[in-house]
């Protein structure tokens, strides 16, 4: 029944994407006119671009990013993928998710810890150093970003919160409320989203707990107040909207790979030689080109900093 019900969402993933390439047309044109008046390029200035959000004080800037371009604000934000306010890619996040509120918004740690704790979002991430990461974005349906993540390494977290010897996997969950999510109503996925990394991934260095992108506070269809980031695995790894991290001894089961286990598996890593059953993954579209026309790296190019975790693994099986 899952797995019957997933084609449907795929076929719905086609409409948004016209929709989406208009709009673009549209920012392209106002683009060359801003060229044509004599201000900078928007590709120039894309540094310094947001939607005028709430800045995030004090965020130190990584030598964990990479040297690439930014991506455009106005594409990082209309064109994602978070089946609690649209299902399939396209605007229709942006567009649903007009009304929600990330605050008041409660964070629970708990499970196989020393200390757990139930937190308001901000006194949860107030303790920690925000660091500006930008890193190579991969979704398992090949288009790819380049986004200026501002968050907390995870790896800070858990050191404060002393996960005990049997912890061995940390399972996160998408707060679960129809008020807030318009399409938890539906059973287009089973809910809440739920993704899990082992305690390892979890403490590399890469793995950031997002509260903000280029330089402001994170908007609704990105995933806020708070979502996961792991630039070297598939973007359905990087769960958004969390509001509990538990810290358990098994596998946990994740939503995507419950949906249809056949497809999408529990690890994700990025990987050009093993195909998704139905398309290629060996190139990639970096939006908002919808062109194919880069080609994908082994762990997203985070090989050196991630390939040693999985160095007894056969990644054909560990999908
Ligand atoms: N809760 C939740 N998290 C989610 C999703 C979702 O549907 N629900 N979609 C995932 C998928 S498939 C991708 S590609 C990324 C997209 O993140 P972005 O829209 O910020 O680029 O979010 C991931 N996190
Ligand atoms: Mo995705």
């Amino acid at each position: 029944m899952l797995i019957k019900k997933a084609p449907d969402i795929r076929s719905s993933e086609i409409t948004p994407k016209s929709v989406y390439l208009r709009r673009r047309e549209f920012i392209q044109a106002s683009a060359a006119a801003l060229v044509a008046a004599g201000f900078p390029s928007l590709v120039d200035e894309a540094a310094a671009q947001g939607g005028g959000l709430a800045k995030l004080p004090n965020v130190k800037k990584s030598p964990l990013s990479t040297t690439e371009a930014p991506s455009l604000y106005e594409h990082v934000t209309s064109y994602n993928n978070f089946y609690e306010f649209a299902p399939g890619a396209g605007d229709g996040p942006k567009n649903n998710s007009k009304n929600f509120k990330a605050r008041p918004w409660k964070i629970k740690i708990d499970g196989l810890v020393n200390k757990p704790g139930d937190y308001d979002i901000d006194d949860f991430i107030k303790p920690y150093a925000l660091e500006e990461r930008i890193y190579r974005m991969r979704c398992v349906e090949a288009w790819s970003f380049v986004i200026p993540w501002v968050g907390i390494p995870m790896a800070d977290v858990i050191k404060q919160v002393e996960p005990n010897a049997k912890a061995r996997y940390v399972e996160m969950t998408t707060l679960h409320d129809v008020g807030k999510f318009p399409m938890q109503r539906t059973d287009v996925l089973e809910w809440p989203y739920i993704e899990g990394l082992r305690l390892d991934e979890a403490q590399n260095p890469l793995t950031l707990l997002a509260v903000g992108i280029y330089g402001e506070v994170l908007p609704a269809q990105n995933g806020a107040p708070i979502r996961l980031v792991v630039p070297w695995k598939y973007g359905f790894k990087g769960i958004k909207s969390i509001n509990r991290i538990r810290f358990v001894e098994n596998q946990p089961r994740n939503t995507w790979q419950k949906m249809a286990p056949h497809e999408y598996g529990f690890y994700a890593n990025v990987n050009p030689n093993v195909d998704h059953p139905r398309w290629s993954q060996a190139r990639e579209k970096r939006l908002p080109s919808f062109v194919p026309n880069r080609k994908t790296e082994m762990f997203n190019g985070y090989t050196e900093q991630v390939a040693h975790m999985y160095k007894d693994m056969d990644l054909r099986k560990n999908y």
